[in-house]
């Protein structure tokens, strides 16, 4: 195993690859932002395929200009490190650990981990890495509530089941919810764990007044399974469900949650099941989050 200092500067430890993530230039000691993928669909139950995801974002990024006018932003300014892939090859475990010490030594380091899946399960061990105190933000159609699926704990189903044994059923929120087992609908709401139903999310200013609501001013660890959206807009991915949220409205989100993002990931992407959109939009809402974080001035110095 290599840190991901040392992975940024040997290059070990990690799958091959044609490119970086655009404009993701810096080294890890000069970043502020570090991105890896974790190519990983092992429990993908319906249709699979994420594990080209990684590859398939980095090559969606070459789409976009770096200079993002809403924000002022050149992202050819901006920090970023791409460490590669984490190596899938020897199984979950070692994949999981793998992962987990990564997301732990850029957390460590200051930086802010951004974590391209791969499926939804991966962002089990990320947020295991978080500090108690993060708030995660969920955006899924699924509840992903289930104790285990399929014989695994570690399935995409149990996600934020696994987040919320970490950060306390307290501090996640589920958004964009529509499909789930009756029996995990029964248990979340036996748990108050709270989930906003896709038809709750009706405009920006609704869902930006329920999060803070919700969340406070704590530092927002923010997942996104692409199946959120709907399957309009983001065609390619698992377990694709109707009824899913436009990309203005979870654009609107990323946006507000950007100055307190402690960490994001994008996953569920599964490339070979459209015509590139969905990747498209994975890069684009990296982007977005790198520019709307960037757009603001300096923090103020923090008081003790
Ligand atoms: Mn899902």
């Amino acid at each position: 195993m290599f840190s991901p200092r040392e992975r940024s500067e040997r290059g070990k430890n990690m799958k091959p690859r044609n490119r970086v993530f655009a404009d993701a230039n810096a080294d890890f000691d000069s970043a502020r932002y570090v991105l890896y993928g974790a190519p990983w669909d092992s429990t993908q139950c319906f249709r699979s395929g994420s594990r080209r995801a990684p590859e398939a974002m980095r090559e969606a990024s070459y789409n976009y200009e770096t200079w993002l006018d809403a924000y002022r932003v050149d992202l050819a300014e901006v920090p970023v490190c791409d460490l590669g892939d984490l190596s899938p090859e020897e199984g979950e475990e070692p994949l999981f650990s793998d992962l987990q010490s990564t997301q732990q030594e850029i957390v460590g380091a200051g930086k802010i981990p951004i974590l391209l899946g791969g499926e939804h399960s991966v962002s089990g061990p990320a947020a295991r890495a978080m500090p108690k105190g993060v708030h995660a933000v969920v955006l899924d159609a699924h509840l992903d509530f289930r104790r285990d699926y399929q014989g695994t704990p570690n399935s995409h189903a149990c996600t934020v089941r696994r987040i919320t044994e970490h950060l306390g059923v307290e501090r996640a929120t589920v958004v964009g919810v529509r499909s789930g087992a009756r029996e995990e609908y029964e248990d979340a709401r036996r748990q108050r764990l709270a989930f906003l139903p896709a038809e709750e999310c009706r405009d920006a200013e609704g869902l930006r007044r329920a999060l803070d609501a919700r969340t406070g001013d704590s530092p927002v660890y923010l997942s996104i399974d692409m199946d959120v959206f709907d399957p309009a807009y983001a065609p390619g991915v698992g377990n694709p469900e109707p009824f899913g949220l436009a990309p203005g409205l979870v654009r609107a989100l990323v946006v507000h949650l950007a100055p307190r993002l402690a960490g994001l990931d994008i996953t569920e992407v599964t490339p070979d099941h459209d015509q590139g959109v969905t990747a498209l939009l994975g890069a684009k809402l990296v982007r977005e989050f790198l520019g709307a974080r960037e757009s603001l001035p300096p923090a103020p110095p923090r008081k003790r």
